[in-house]
């Protein structure tokens, strides 16, 4: 039975990513369905409060946000290579901060009259601003033809080689793959752009890898009859910004986090990654793991 456990909700862009990731490296995995919107009590009892997905869990250690999850998994399985290549950063950092957001308001604004109100109300706290039904579908030509713009950008970069990142695919591609899956979803039409629609045809091929359902109270068990693992890394600490092992610390997305901070105790940092450790009655301890890039760090002071 396969030690990777997958927290996620099949609609996910994000855990689409992964899942691709998952297959590409030919791994199996035991997947849990988390629910599309908060409530999470099983899942955030895991994470420290974190409740985005996808989130992939090893025995006690718990990995938040699919660059974090995307470099366990390379330490864990590094053939086939998908990190290392310089535009993998460059292009996902585009797909975070730019492609994504017309992804999403395409793909909601075209199935808005699909999406309960507390679908909506539940996004709109994490926006911290409201969200309107009529506004999303009059964004949707805007974001359509935005998107175009961008997808022929990556025609032009596909026509020279078969992968965003050269002959095999890199972290880049898995990430552009997902968020455009996200928009074919939402019915935009890839026939405009051959070389993409080839790309993605393989990228869907490489497959999900072999999945088997768990549910949560069995993931939740899973954690507490584990340790966390020794960390992998080397901490620098105090790291540049001044943070420290040992100090209780807050860790926030930089978008769509509004309500989403989680704490806990430093016990490790670098200029890649950060672990806190937290202890709970369900899971007991765990350490959970996230990138610095994306996310907002301060140390919570004794009031
Ligand atoms: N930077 C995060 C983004 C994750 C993300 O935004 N996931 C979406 C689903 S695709 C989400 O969690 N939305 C709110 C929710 O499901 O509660 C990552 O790379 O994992």
């Amino acid at each position: 039975m396969s030690d990777l456990v997958l927290h996620h909700y099949n609609e996910s862009p994000y855990a689409e990513k992964i899942r691709a990731l998952l297959g590409y490296k030919g791994l199996n995995w035991r997947s849990v369905i988390v629910p599309r919107i908060a409530p999470k009590p099983d899942l955030v009892a895991l994470t420290a409060g974190y409740r985005k997905v996808p989130v992939l869990q090893i025995g006690a250690d718990v990995f938040c946000d699919t660059r974090m999850i995307a470099l366990e998994l390379e330490r864990l399985a590094p053939s086939p290579a998908t990190q290392g290549c310089g535009w993998n950063d460059i292009v996902e950092h585009w797909v975070d901060l730019t492609l994504f957001g017309k992804a999403v308001a395409y793909t909601f604004g075209k199935n808005v009259d699909h999406l309960p109100d507390e679908f909506l109300a539940d996004r709109a706290a994490l926006r911290g601003a409201p969200l309107n039904r009529e506004a999303l579908k009059r964004a949707v030509p805007l974001a359509e033809q935005e998107l175009a713009i961008n997808v022929a950008w990556v025609e032009s970069g596909l026509a020279a080689q078969p992968f965003v990142n050269g002959g095999t695919p890199g972290t880049g591609d898995f990430t552009l793959y997902s968020t455009l899956w996200f928009a074919r979803n939402g019915r935009f039409d890839f026939t405009r752009f051959p070389k993409t629609a080839a790309w993605m045809e393989r990228m869907k091929a490489f497959g999900h890898g072999e999945r088997t359902d768990m549910t949560a109270e069995e993931a939740i068990a899973l954690a507490a009859a584990n340790q966390p693992a020794p960390l992998t890394y080397q901490s620098v600490s105090p790291d540049v910004s001044g943070l420290a092992l040992g100090q209780l610390v807050s860790v926030t997305p930089e978008s769509l986090g509004h309500g989403t901070t989680v704490e806990g105790e430093l016990v490790g940092i670098n200029a890649e990654r950060l672990t806190l450790e937290q202890h709970n009655e369900r899971v007991g301890h765990v350490r959970v793991h996230f990138p610095r890039l994306g996310y907002r760090v301060r140390e919570v002071k004794a009031s």
